[in-house]
C-alpha cells in the first residue's frame, strides 16, 4: 500500500494518562484495514515493565561497564563468570517484571485480527519474554532470550525460571561444560529460521509496525529497511525520533504502554 509521496506525522507529544490520541485519520484508515500486519519490538516495549532498555542495560554495579562489550562471545570466554552473572541477574530481574499495556495491547490486537481471518505477526529483539507472558503467539524471537541457558559443550537447552544458580558459569548436568544464555550474542548470527521466517512476515505484510526500538543493531534493523522498501504503510511508535523516523509514514512519540493500547 503506498501514498505516494510518504506523510509523515512526527506527533511529538508525551501521552499524560488522561490525554487522548488523535492520530490522522489515515492511520486510523490504514490501522482499521490492514490484513496483514507485522509489528517489530525493541527494548522501549519493555521499558514500561520496569525492563531497563538495553542502553541503560547496566545498572548499579554493572555500571561501569559497556553492554555490547559484555553481550559477546569473547567477554564469556573471557571472564565466564562475570558474564554468566550479569545474564542471570537480568534473567531473575525479568521473571519479576510484568507485561506491561503495550504487551498487553499487541496480544489483543493479535486475537482480534485472527478472529477475523486477518493476521498479525510479532517479531521481537527482546529476550524478555514478556510478549509470549502477555499472551503474544508465535512470537519471533530474534535475538533468542534470557530465559533459556544452553550448554556450550553438548548443546543442550533447558528453560530456566527459577532461582539463582549455585554456580557461575552454571555447569551441564550432563557433560559438565559450562551453560550459557540462549541469546544472540554481538558477532553471532541470527538463527536461520528466524530470520527467514521474519523477512516472510515483512514479505506478506501491508502494514508494518515499529515499536520501542533505536533502530540501530543489524539486522533487524534491515527489517525496517525491507518494509519501506516493499511499499507497506509503515509506522513508528517510539519514546524519541530514531534513524528511521524521516522514512516512516506514519510516527507516533511517546511511551508504548499508553499509546498501544488506544490505537488497539
Ligand atoms: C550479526 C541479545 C553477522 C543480547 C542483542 C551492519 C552494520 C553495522 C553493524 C553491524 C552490521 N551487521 C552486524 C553488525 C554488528 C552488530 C550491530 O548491529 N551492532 C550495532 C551496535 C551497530 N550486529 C550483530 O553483531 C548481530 N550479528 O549481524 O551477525 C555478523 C557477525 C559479525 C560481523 C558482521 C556481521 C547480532 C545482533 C544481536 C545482538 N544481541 N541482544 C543481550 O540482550 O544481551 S541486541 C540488544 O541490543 C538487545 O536485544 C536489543 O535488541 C538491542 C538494542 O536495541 P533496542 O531494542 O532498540 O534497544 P535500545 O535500548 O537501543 O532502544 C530502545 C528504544 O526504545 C529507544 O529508542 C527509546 O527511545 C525507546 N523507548 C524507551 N522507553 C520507551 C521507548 N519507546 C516507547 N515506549 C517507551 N516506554
Ligand atoms: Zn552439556
Amino acid at each position: 500500500m503506498n501514498f505516494g509521496i510518504r506523510h509523515k506525522t512526527l506527533d511529538f507529544f508525551s501521552l499524560t494518562p488522561n490525554t487522548l490520541l488523535t492520530p490522522e485519520p489515515r492511520l486510523i484508515e490504514t490501522l482499521a484495514t490492514a490484513r496483514a500486519v507485522t509489528v517489530l519490538t525493541g527494548a522501549g516495549v519493555s521499558a514500561e515493565s520496569g525492563i531497563p532498555t538495553f542502553r541503560d542495560a547496566l545498572i548499579g554495579l554493572w555500571a561501569k561497564f559497556d553492554p555490547a562489550a559484555l553481550a559477546t562471545s569473547e567477554a564469556f570466554h573471557r571472564d565466564p563468570e562475570l558474564v554468566s552473572r550479569w545474564y542471570d541477574q537480568r534473567r531473575r530481574r525479568t521473571l519479576e517484571c510484568q507485561p506491561n499495556d503495550a504487551h498487553l495491547a499487541l496480544a489483543r490486537w493479535q486475537k482480534r485480527l485472527a478472529e477475523c481471518g486477518r493476521q498479525l505477526t510479532l517479531i521481537t529483539q527482546n529476550v524478555d519474554r514478556l510478549h509470549q507472558r502477555a499472551g503474544s503467539k508465535a512470537v519471533i524471537e530474534l535475538h533468542g532470550t534470557l530465559l533459556v541457558w544452553r550448554c556450550t559443550g553438548c548443546q543442550t537447552e533447558r528453560l530456566e525460571e527459577g532461582g539463582p544458580f549455585n554456580e557461575y558459569p552454571p555447569a551441564c548436568q550432563g557433560c559438565g561444560r559450562p551453560r550459557r544464555p540462549a541469546v544472540v550474542w554481538f558477532g553471532e548470527t541470527l538463527a536461520p529460521e528466524a530470520m527467514a521466517a521474519a523477512e516472510a512476515a515483512i514479505g506478506e505484510c501491508d502494514l508494518f509496525v515499529s515499536v520501542g526500538t533505536s533502530a540501530v543493531v543489524q539486522p533487524a534493523t534491515g527489517l525496517i529497511e525491507l518494509a519501506i522498501r516493499r511499499g507497506a504503510a509503515t509506522l513508528e511508535i517510539n519514546l524519541d525520533p530514531t534513524p528511521i523516523s524521516n522514512r516512516v509514514d506514519f510516527a507516533l512519540y511517546g511511551c508504548a504502554g499508553k499509546i498501544l493500547p488506544q490505537l488497539v
